[in-house]
């Protein structure tokens, strides 16, 4: 019995849901630029890992966005290469400044300029190259501030005229962070209040993941499903994943048995729910439980709130999960790490 098939069986007893997994082949895939401010929080490493995985999407490129942008590629290009994935280019977007989270040691010493698939210097140029050059539609997942895909507006507008659809993971409705009364100043949107008003002045369609429905844990036995397949040959991606997520949580102890926190629960799966909003949106899984998404009019405040503004932008917001989905989104997520092959 694979791990796919004992997975589904344990969530469908441990989530009571009537039928787990799809068949995990694809016929067709969804074409995406994955734009990602990975080394801060660790999501960003959860996310892209989980977009790798998935049958149902094909990464064309990866963009890092905000702050040390070179740092993060290197933190791309380590996490590529380990997936098999380094034919993947990577585009290093706006650098603003030296900033860089707890996980950039990790990657620091990864040879950025013999990576395979190639290293833009100027990755919204190389971005819009993509979209002007690429015969199929391509979603932008957008993980990350949204520097970069102002950059991209105000440079290549006819590029970003090809950008089928940006869905993204960002701003506070009714609920902010730690189930606060929203909206509130959501880190994405806040971070650079002009580059999401920019965002929001464009015409293209937007699908918005926001904290209301994006913060969220994984523990108990999904996730240690994960941690029995770390250090196993046939695992590569989760021990990766797992190796690195140690690192950034800087191999803190959790409770009196001295478990690792990092073997005990994910943080917060901001990034992974955009991800997974994107993928069950892509009506390549039909009648599956997940986000209901509402259209809504939103305009960003000078202090980066998400607000309801009749003359807004209409954004398709990801405010409530359908009955079940959230941990359909658990268990499908987990199983989709677990599935990977290299
Ligand atoms: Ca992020």
């Amino acid at each position: 019995m694979g791990w796919h098939t004992l997975l589904a069986a344990a969530c469908c007893l441990v989530l009571a849901l009537a039928a787990c997994f799809p068949a995990a082949a694809a016929t067709h895939r969804l074409a995406v630029i994955v734009d990602t401010d990975i080394g801060d929080e660790f999501d960003d490493s959860w996310a892209l890992a989980y977009l790798l995985a998935s049958p149902h999407i094909e990464v064309k490129m990866v963009t890092t966005a905000a702050h040390d942008t070179v740092k993060r590629a290197h933190i791309v290009a380590k996490y590529l290469t380990a997936y098999n994935a380094s034919h993947i280019p990577i585009g290093i977007g706006i650098q603003q400044d030296d900033t860089i989270g707890p996980l950039y040691p990790w990657a620091a010493d990864f040879p950025l300029a013999s990576y395979p698939g190639g290293v833009h210097t100027d990755g919204v140029a190389a971005a819009a190259a993509l979209l002007n050059a690429s015969p199929e539609p391509l979603v932008i997942v957008a993980l990350a501030p949204f520097v970069n895909l102002a950059a991209l507006a105000k440079r290549f507008p006819a590029a970003a005229g090809r950008v089928t659809l940006i869905s993204a993971m960002g701003g506070s409705i009714h609920t902010c962070y730690d189930g606060k009364p929203g909206p509130c100043p959501e880190y994405n949107i806040a971070e650079d209040v002009s580059a999401s008003q920019a965002l929001f002045a464009q015409t293209w369609p937007v699908h918005l993941a926001p904290i209301d429905t994006s913060q969220s844990t994984i523990d108990g036995p999904l996730f240690r499903a994960l941690v029995a397949a770390n250090n196993t040959a046939d695992h590569p991606m989760v021990t990766t994943l797992l190796s690195s997520y140690c690192f950034w949580s800087q191999y803190k102890v959790c409770g009196p048995a001295g478990m690792l926190c990092c073997h005990n629960s994910t943080e917060d799966l901001f990034d992974p729910t955009a991800v997974f909003m994107t993928i069950t949106q892509s009506g390549l899984l039909p009648d599956t439980p997940g986000l209901a998404l509402t259209p809504l009019t939103l305009r960003v405040s000078a202090s980066g709130e998400t607000l309801s503004d009749p003359s807004g932008k209409l954004v398709n917001t990801a405010i409530h999960w359908l009955p079940g989905g959230e941990a359909w989104f658990h268990a499908a997520f987990i199983d989709t790490l677990l599935d990977f092959t290299t």
